[in-house]
């Protein structure tokens, strides 16, 4: 996308001396290792950690930071796994209170904002529901493509499709084409958390497997299937298995190649069991947490592209901030959000084109529009009058 620039690394301003052999890596092109990782992970000097990802992010980005148009449609929250993955506050038992899973019609009608032509992209997730198979999901696709065919579906994580699999006794390879020839394009990075076993074991126990999740995208990268990449942090995890967690990514994509971005999703505790058992009842991550997470992501994962902050997650203000932290691209105008705000986040539902800009220009940047492929669509110019134009379109 943007040219790249030489790497101009701060050294004054790292107060950490820990990090100086780091940042000459980073100078000398030579890729961090693992007790690099755990070094930026455990280090007091958060700006330090910042201004050398900010200074990565420079040379490969420039000062432009892209966001997508998209919309959200959750479109089933009965899941198999309601009582195990216990960091979760969407899911939904079939008979229980606030179960819901979406006719074609209503998937339709939850679409329907992009017939405004601005959204490019559906970003489509649900729950484990056994009466969502292989049929539910290619229907629900070619109907989609048929009424908005100009809108990207990036829908379903690993997880779900080791689901469908499952359910319909098939490979993952076949439930993956099956879904590329109904319209899926892309797929999201959710359903990851943290890989490390005994993580998982506290906070997911029945769930995919993290050698599982990595081979899912093993196979849709194969096939051609672009997918990105995520990491659930602030929860019970150590920064040993957040370091392990990134290795797995960073293996694989030297593998494929086909991971387009790293999402950092930090936890929220409020309404799941896991903010009970923990007492953490409205105390989300902490900021210092968030930026560093973006900024190691930034650093480590030297093969990824694109670093996303979520502002529903972070609030838009951290992730206006995260823009100075190695943060290239922000998850786009959201409509109708439904998980995290079933576990607590007290963001808006979605943000319009005009508060994007001003948040990307706030932080002196230059906002611009991509695809899902990131392949850039348009670049705002100062100009309040083009936002009117857009949204008028
Ligand atoms: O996998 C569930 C997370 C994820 C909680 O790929 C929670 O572009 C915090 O993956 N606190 C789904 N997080 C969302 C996701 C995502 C979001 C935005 C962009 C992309 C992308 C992917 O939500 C789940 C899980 O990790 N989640 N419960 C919670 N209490
Ligand atoms: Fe189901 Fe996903 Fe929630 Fe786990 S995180 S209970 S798999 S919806």
């Amino acid at each position: 996308m943007t040219a790249r620039t030489p790497l101009e690394l701060p050294l004054s301003r790292l107060s950490d001396p820990a990090l100086r052999p780091i940042a000459d890596k980073l100078a000398g092109g030579e890729r961090l290792n693992d007790a690099d990782a755990l070094t930026l992970y455990q280090s007091a000097d958060l700006l330090g950690v910042g201004a050398l990802a900010d200074a990565v992010n420079r040379a490969k980005h420039g000062d432009v930071v892209t966001f997508a148009a998209n919309q959200h449609i959750n479109p089933t929250n009965v899941c198999i796994l309601r009582k195990t993955c216990v960091f979760c506050g969407y899911a939904r038992l079939p008979k229980e209170d606030g179960a819901y899973r979406y006719s074609l019609d209503q998937v339709l009608a939850e679409a329907e904002p992009a017939r405004n032509g601005l959204t490019k992209e559906f970003h489509i997730v649900g729950g484990l529901d056994m009466k969502a198979g292989l049929e539910y999901y290619t229907a629900m696709f070619r109907a989609l493509k048929r009424e908005f065919p100009h809108v990207h579906i990036k829908a379903l994580t690993a997880v779900e499709i080791a689901h469908i699999a499952r359910i319909e006794k098939m490979s993952w390879e076949d439930v993956l084409i099956a879904l590329r020839e109904a319209g899926l394009d892309t797929m999201p990075g959710g359903g990851a958390e943290t890989f490390s076993a005994a993580v998982r074991e506290q906070i997911a126990d029945k769930k995919l497997g993290g050698a599982e999740y990595i081979g899912v995208h093993r196979t849709a990268h194969r096939l051609g299937i672009r997918t990105n990449c995520t990491m659930l942090y602030g929860h019970v995890e150590t920064h040993a298995d957040r370091v392990a967690h990134l290795r797995m990514l960073r293996d694989l994509q030297d593998e494929t190649g086909g991971f387009l971005a790293y999402i950092p999703l930090a936890y929220h505790p409020d309404d799941n069991e896991l903010g009970v058992q923990l007492n953490r009842k409205g105390i989300a991550s902490t900021g210092f947490d968030d930026l560093r997470m973006l900024a190691v992501g930034r650093l480590y994962l030297d093969n990824i592209e694109h670093i996303k902050t979520h502002w529903i997650m972070v609030t838009q203000f951290l992730s206006q901030t995260s823009l100075s932290f190695g943060v290239n691209d922000m998850e786009g105008t959201v409509v109708r959000e439904k998980i995290y705000h079933a576990v607590g986040a007290h963001t808006p539902q979605a943000m319009t084109l005009a508060d994007i800009l001003k948040l990307i220009r706030g932080a002196k940047k230059v906002p611009a529009e991509r695809d899902s492929f990131y392949n850039i669509l348009r670049t705002f110019s100062e100009q309040a009058s083009e936002v009117a134009a857009v949204e008028a379109a």
